[in-house]
C-alpha cells in the first residue's frame, strides 16, 4: 500500500516499467500518481496509454500540456506534429477511449491535505484552495458537451497576467496556461513562455515561479511538479519538488515516494 508520484512520462513506457520494477510496485494494491504529459515524443505512446488505463483507480494523474495536445488533434484544434509520435494513438480504434479518459482528469490534485500536484507549477497568486478551485472550473467544461469549444480557443499566451476578474476564454487560457506551461515569470508576475533554459542561464529579468514569493502558502505546503526538464530536478528548496529530470531525452525518470518524500531515479 505504497503511493508514488512518477515525473514526465512521455510515451516512455520502458522507463517507467523499469522504475516500477526498483520498487515492486503491486499495480493491485499501491497508488501511481503522474505530473502529466503521460505521452508526446517518447517511441511509445499507444502502449504507455493501455498500460496507465488499465491501473484503474491505482493510477491518477494531473494534465499535462502534451496530454492536452492530444484532445486538441482530437478535435481539430491543431494538427499532430511527427515529432509528437502520436501516430499509432491517433490511429488507434482506442482513441476515443483514451481522449475520454484524460478528459476526466483535473489540472491540480491535493493529496494529503498539504501536497498540490500540477504539471507545470502553482502560479504565486493562488493559493491551494484557488487553486484547486480554478482546476475544478476547467474540469467541469472538459467534461461537458462545451468541451472543444475550450480546446479550440486554449492556444495563446495571453493574457499572461492573473485577474480575478477575468473571464470566458481568456480566463480557461490564462489556468490551463499557469498550469501547464508555466516557467518563467516576469518580475510582476507576467507568465514568459519563451525561456526553457535552467534558471542560470536565463535573462536577469526572469523568475522562476517557485521563486516568487507566494504569500498564500504556509511553511508546512509542498508542491509537486514536472515539466521543466532543464531544472533536472532541483529547485533549491524543501518546499518545490521538481520532477521531470527528461528521460525521453536521455536522462532519467524521477519516482518520488510519497510517504517519505524520498526520491528514485532509473
Ligand atoms: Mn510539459
Amino acid at each position: 500500500m505504497a503511493d508514488y508520484i512518477v515525473g514526465d512520462i512521455q510515451g516512455c513506457l520502458s522507463g517507467l516499467k523499469a522504475l516500477l520494477s526498483k520498487v515492486d510496485f503491486n499495480a493491485r494494491t499501491d497508488t501511481l500518481y503522474a505530473v502529466g504529459d503521460l505521452i508526446g515524443r517518447g517511441p511509445e505512446a499507444l502502449d504507455t496509454l493501455a498500460y496507465l488505463y488499465s491501473l484503474g483507480d491505482n493510477f491518477k494523474t494531473v494534465l499535462g500540456n502534451h496530454d492536452l495536445n492530444l484532445l486538441a488533434i482530437r478535435c481539430g484544434a491543431r494538427r499532430a506534429k511527427k515529432a509528437d509520435k502520436l501516430d499509432e494513438v491517433i490511429a488507434s480504434p482506442d482513441f476515443d477511449k483514451y481522449c475520454d479518459w484524460l478528459r476526466q482528469k483535473p489540472l491540480a490534485m491535493l493529496l494529503k491535505r498539504d501536497i498540490l500536484l500540477t504539471h507545470a507549477g502553482l502560479y504565486p497568486a493562488w493559493s491551494f484552495d484557488k487553486a484547486m478551485a480554478l482546476s475544478t472550473e476547467i474540469s467541469e467544461v472538459l467534461q461537458s458537451q462545451q468541451w472543444q469549444l475550450m480546446v479550440n480557443s486554449m492556444y495563446d499566451d495571453k493574457p499572461n497576467i492573473w485577474d480575478d476578474g477575468l473571464s470566458g476564454n481568456d480566463r480557461q487560457r490564462f489556468i490551463i496556461n499557469a498550469f501547464t506551461r508555466m516557467r518563467f515569470l516576469e518580475k510582476d508576475a507576467r507568465l514568459e513562455f519563451n525561456c526553457k533554459t535552467k534558471p542560470s542561464d536565463a535573462p536577469k529579468s526572469l523568475l522562476p515561479w517557485f521563486n516568487m514569493q507566494n504569500p498564500n502558502m504556509t511553511a508546512t505546503q509542498k508542491v509537486v511538479f514536472g515539466h521543466w526538464a532543464a531544472l533536472n530536478g532541483e529547485t533549491d528548496t524543501e518546499q518545490f519538488f521538481a520532477l521531470d529530470t527528461g528521460f525521453v531525452w536521455g536522462g532519467s525518470m524521477t519516482l518520488l515516494c510519497i510517504d517519505t518524500m524520498k526520491r528514485l531515479h532509473s
